[in-house]
């Protein structure tokens, strides 16, 4: 099957969008498999002050195993399932980045999210190379360049892989943003690559 591609960014960086990266029983199965095996985390953040839990539930894998910070935290590396191995070898194929990390994200439902952020940790370097695979319900993403405010809007579906290089992270954030429109959960892995002894 042919892979339908569509590059998001007008400038200052990539996101490649490959709609059809998964086929939708296999993501399915990902989906479920991931869901039921995994040792869930709801981190907390400080919010202005606040402690509260993340809105969304998360996993943790390095295969340089613990001692990275993550989010400004150091968070419990956890092993590769074969699950995951599997999705990220096919990660690696399409982008020719040797992933050793991920960050997995459970939406239980619309209310769960993730604010406006980039994925610009120091461990990853400079221009860092992030896959990204949607599982499960279909959210938006949104990204928004830092000093044009430019935004683009799309909507992740389950079974496809985006992919950010290049100044992405540096020139633009990006959110999924809570909805009351979806109540249906949603599983996103986002495959990185840490720099071998790095220190943070
Ligand atoms: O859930 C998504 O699509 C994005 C997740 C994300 O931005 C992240 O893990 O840094
Ligand atoms: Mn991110």
């Amino acid at each position: 099957m042919q892979l339908l591609v569509n590059q998001l960014l007008p400038f200052d960086g990539t996101a490649t969008l490959y709609e059809n990266f998964l086929d939708p029983q296999f993501a399915t199965r990902a989906f479920n498999q991931i869901r039921d095996e995994s040792d869930w985390e709801q981190p907390e953040i400080k919010i202005f002050g606040n402690t509260v839990l993340e809105p969304r539930l998360s996993t943790w894998h390095n295969e340089l195993g613990d001692g990275y910070k993550y989010s400004g935290v150091m968070r419990r590396a956890q092993p590769f399932s074969k699950m995951l191995s599997e999705i990220r070898d096919r990660c690696v194929e399409v982008t020719d980045t040797r992933f050793n990390s991920a960050l997995v994200n459970f939406y239980r439902n619309g209310q769960d999210g993730m604010g406006w952020h980039s994925d610009n940790e120091a461990c990853n370097g400079p221009e860092p190379t992030i896959a990204s695979v949607s599982l499960g319900a279909t959210r938006r993403f949104d990204m928004r360049h830092r000093k044009t405010g430019e935004t683009i809007k799309i909507q992740l579906t389950s079974g496809s892989l985006l992919v950010m290089a290049g100044k992405s992270q540096q020139c633009w954030v990006h959110q999924v943003a809570k909805t009351k429109r979806v109540q249906e959960p949603r599983i996103n892995l986002t495959f990185r690559r840490v720099i071998e002894n790095f220190e943070n």
